[in-house]
């Protein structure tokens, strides 16, 4: 199918050599039955474990416990402890917990009950889990983005994405706002929005910390993925927030987010989790999800414990996003942050912007 030059500077980076000519054809992802019950045994124990302790003492002795038990497959003890190792292996925090805390005053954001939501969006937040904050960039400073992007997808080719992820027909970039690209700080605004880091400090408190910063353009053709959850399990306390920055209109046809309001407080993974004593078919779709549909510029905020997914972009059109992803300070990053940061970049950010990344100064 013939398509725009915009679409095809993101070929490469999409893994295609072009779009199909039905917009519609679906591109599941097919997961082998075995596989899929593996993995839903792995996750269904993890969650298991992580809620029957309130604390990450607990939770490790909880986790060794199921070990030394040795009562499984190998295969499934062994994804277990791999999972919940990745965050119970110790603190990750590089500054001073007093950082972040000295940052909290600076951002106004030591009250819960802040002026910067209103009572409804916090309420948004926490029975819906989510909650749109509406256009936050002008319509300049997103066209310069847009051509930011576009040239950092054609830059980057094929390898774009590596550090965190690749997907097959979404252009991907990570760790965008940490890179040489925005050494003018044109994109400093994904990760340090006054409004979004609100919803950041609703959601997780007042000890939190950037994470990663992922470019998503599903193209024309592609974009569905398996409903899940950004957080490996299902657990009862928040531990992550993820932002979806518009960088154009999300529409009914062209690839919108799906999100299952109030799934967030179900403390269950969708891959731990079963429909008829099956494990779920993550390509379904989940019954009361809707589409995150919105104008560019917007930012939508979400408990990354929230049931979603990406969905299939069936205009001819990209659908540019910008995520940002939040965790609690003393949690690994999604991303390695001091293997991708730009020094140049890394001299510019100021003391409030380096709490938020838990950066020391250069
Ligand atoms: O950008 C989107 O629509 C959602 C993408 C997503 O959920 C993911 O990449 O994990």
């Amino acid at each position: 199918m013939a398509v725009e030059a915009a679409v095809s500077r993101y070929l490469a980076a999409g893994h295609i050599d072009e779009v199909p000519d039905d917009l519609a054809e679906p591109h599941l992802n097919v997961i082998a039955p075995e596989v899929r019950e593996t993995r839903c045994r792995v996750v269904e124990t993890a969650t298991r474990l992580w809620r029957s302790a309130g604390d990450d003492p607990a939770r490790l002795a909880a986790l060794r416990g199921f070990v030394e038990a040795g009562e499984g497959p190998p295969d499934v003890i062994e994804g277990v402890e791999t999972l919940l190792m990745r965050l119970l292996a110790g603190s990750r925090q590089r500054l001073a917990p007093t950082e972040i805390d000295w940052a909290i005053d600076e951002l106004g954001l030591r009250d819960p009950q802040n002026p910067i939501l209103t009572a409804d969006e916090r309420r948004q937040i926490d029975e819906r889990g989510y909650v749109n904050l509406g256009p936050l960039i002008e319509a300049d400073h997103l066209e310069a983005i847009r051509h930011r992007m576009d040239d950092a997808i054609a830059a980057e080719g094929d390898q774009s994405g590596r550090e965190v992820s690749q997907m097959h027909g979404i252009g991907r970039l990570s760790g965008t706002v940490i890179k040489s690209m925005n050494r003018d700080g044109l994109l400093d605004v994904f990760f340090s929005h006054p409004r979004l880091l609100a919803v950041v400090r609703h959601i997780l408190g007042t000890s939190f910390k950037y994470s990663s910063t992922n470019y998503h353009c599903p193209l024309p053709g592609y974009g569905h993925q398996n409903v899940h959850a950004d957080f490996g399990w299902g657990a009862d306390t928040p531990e992550n927030v993820n932002a979806i920055w518009l960088i154009d209109d999300f529409t009914e046809d062209n690839g919108p987010t799906r999100v299952v309001p109030g799934s967030h407080r179900w403390a269950e993974h969708p891959s731990g989790s079963r429909v008829d004593g099956a494990p779920r078919d993550l390509n379904a779709s989940v019954p009361g999800e809707q589409r995150v549909l919105g104008k560019a510029g917007s930012c939508f905020v979400y408990n990354a414990h929230l049931w979603h997914s990406g969905t299939q972009n069936r205009s001819s059109k990209l659908r540019r996003a910008q995520h940002a992803f939040f965790t609690r300070a003393h949690r690994p990053t999604q991303m390695d942050v001091l293997a991708a940061l730009d020094a140049v970049t890394h001299a510019r950010f100021d003391r409030l912007q380096r709490a938020i990344l838990d950066l020391p100064a250069p």
